[in-house]
């Protein structure tokens, strides 16, 4: 049988979540890199694994089951059949793969139904809060320029805001009283993961601004901390190309600063004179 196939770009952060979830559980995966950069995410080839254009994505095998009806309607492609399973959305995949990966440790996505609604509470709530405030600030001041999409000063304005109402949500509700992880657990779950690296995404806009949003969330620094000591050396590996594009974006940002500062030819020729 294939090993399950997994869509991502590392620069995205349910991407990372997924492989640093593989990798963790020792699940045999082939990653796929579907470069954002270079579009290839709207390539109609990745649009029959997810039409709707977005990583990550996994195609597996192992049993015969659909997500959703229309599945059956999918035409064939090189990478999968009809029998695949195809799935997209961090969440539903990191709920797929804790499931029926029989070497997963219960903790991740706990068989008890109490504590498993109230990881589902989490997931639901990040995706409206936490990875909106910090997906939109990422993207309108560190990757639009790259995206060729347009910024605007008011989303900005309101990302910052929720993502700072959020961190404080995250440590008034989950983290409450010295909690280790979320829900007060003693091991990480699906929801410290994705959580985690979507904070993460912050590590691109700069240490400064990171740290104006971090810097007054100690608790949030320490959780941070020992989701990355529980998954490590795994979290960092596939972290490595989030921190290569930091240092390559503050490296262009120095140059531009720099030549904003220089005097123009003009002035220069000027002052010869
Ligand atoms: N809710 C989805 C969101 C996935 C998502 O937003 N992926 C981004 C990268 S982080 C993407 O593929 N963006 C490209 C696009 O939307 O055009 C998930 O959590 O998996």
């Amino acid at each position: 049988m294939q090993p399950t196939k997994v869509y991502a770009d590392r620069r995205s952060q349910p991407s990372r979540a997924v492989i640093i979830f593989c990798r963790v559980n020792q699940i045999e995966f082939e990653e796929v890199t579907v470069d954002l950069f270079k579009s290839q995410h709207l390539s109609p080839q990745f649009r029959k694994i997810n039409p709707m254009g977005q990583v990550p994505a996994i195609v597996d095998g192992r049993f015969k089951l659909f997500e959703r009806k229309v599945i059956h309607e999918q035409p064939r492609t090189e990478t999968c059949n009809t029998f695949d399973l195809i799935l997209a959305k961090n969440h539903a995949i990191l709920r797929y793969l804790a499931s029926v990966f029989p070497g997963v440790a219960d903790h991740w996505y706990p068989a008890d139904l109490f504590t498993r609604a109230k990881i589902e509470s989490i997931l639901d709530w990040h995706h409206s809060n936490l990875r909106r405030g910090a997906a939109t600030l990422v993207m309108h001041t560190a990757l639009a320029p790259f995206l060729g999409l347009r910024t605007s000063p008011e989303a900005v304005k309101q990302a910052e805001k929720l993502l700072m109402q959020s961190l404080g949500t995250i440590e008034s509700v989950w983290l409450n009283g010295g909690a280790k992880f979320l829900l007060g657990s003693p091991q990480p779950s699906i929801a410290d993961l994705s959580l985690v690296c979507e904070i993460m995404q912050l590590e691109i806009l700069g240490d400064d601004v990171r740290d104006r949003f971090l810097g007054a969330h100690e608790k949030i620094l320490i959780w941070m901390d020992n989701v990355k000591r529980a998954t490590s050396p795994h979290f960092e590996e596939a972290h490595e190309l989030l921190f290569q594009v930091k240092a390559r974006m503050l490296s262009n940002n120095a140059a531009a600063a720099n030549q904003a500062s220089e005097p123009s030819t003009k002035h220069k020729i000027a002052s010869k004179l």
